[in-house]
């Protein structure tokens, strides 16, 4: 079924203007991140800085990829269905826009391009234990669609995988893909008094809505990738039924259960 999705990423399509955005980019958010994104992020982001120079190679990338943690990088045209995004991160593929934004939408866009889901996404993967923790949501992924649970599932992507944040010694890190592709919500969200940095609580971020147009109003903060992938060892199951008499969390909301960061 994922067949259909995967695309050639069309390589020598690129134009030198798409090299050129890419550089900007690469160039505007590397230099902002050391301090700022976690360090596994840093590191991932070594491996991909070889391609600094324009739109990385997939395949290329894929082999370097694969020989850390197993996952390859697949190109797709743009969205694809749950169950295939599901079925695709299960078995370590992850799925890369092919295109690159025009430069008049250097800050914003609505939908991933090949920017957000390679720089923002990838260097992630080349952490063991976050490779890990992406494939198991992939076969979570395929069960709660099963089970109707999508919504719930999708809440725990958005509030890790996109925009979450770590704890360190150091102070707080970014390693959500959403904010380290972003130039003003990299700096929104660890400067900024405005949103709520609360610690990681799963049943707490599976229910709490989230907004897609704006910058978050509250953050999540976990202490290790292994928290992470720990709190979803356990069948969902029994969350999603305690979970669907509940009435859902509004993204602003700061409950007395809650611990700030
Ligand atoms: N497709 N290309 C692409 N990228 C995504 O991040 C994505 C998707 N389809 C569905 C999807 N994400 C959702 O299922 C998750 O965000 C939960
Ligand atoms: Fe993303």
């Amino acid at each position: 079924m994922s067949r259909d999705a995967i695309i050639d990423q069309g390589y020598e399509a690129y134009t030198d203007q798409d090299h050129e955005t890419w550089r900007l980019l690469f160039e505007r958010q590397a230099a902002m991140l050391p301090g700022r994104a976690a360090p596994e992020f840093v590191d991932g982001l070594d491996a991909l800085g070889v391609d600094a120079g324009g739109i990385p190679n997939f395949e290329r990338l894929s082999d370097r990829l694969e020989d850390a943690t197993g996952w390859r990088i697949v190109a797709v045209q743009g969205l694809i269905s749950d169950e295939v995004f599901f079925d695709l991160l299960s078995r370590r593929r992850f799925p890369v826009t092919n295109w690159i934004r025009k430069p008049e939408q250097l800050d914003y866009l609505q939908e991933p391009d090949c920017f957000h889901d390679c720089f923002g996404h990838v260097p992630m993967l080349f952490n063991p234990v976050f490779a890990d923790y992406m494939a198991a949501y992939g076969r979570g992924g395929l069960k709660a669609l099963r089970l109707g649970a999508l919504k719930n599932l999708a809440r725990l992507y958005w509030y890790t995988v996109e925009f979450g944040l770590i704890a360190t010694p150091e102070g707080l890190r970014i390693y959500g893909a959403g904010i380290v592709s972003s130039k003003g919500e990299s700096i929104f969200a660890l400067d900024d008094p405005a949103p709520n940095r609360l610690a990681f609580d799963l049943m707490r971020i599976m229910q709490t809505d989230y907004i897609i147009d704006h910058f978050q109003q509250t953050y999540f903060v976990i202490d290790s990738y292994d928290q992470l992938f720990e709190a979803t060892r356990p069948d969902f199951s029994p969350y999603y039924d305690e979970l669907k008499g509940k009435p859902a969390i509004s993204p602003d909301t700061v409950l007395e259960t809650d611990r700030r960061v």
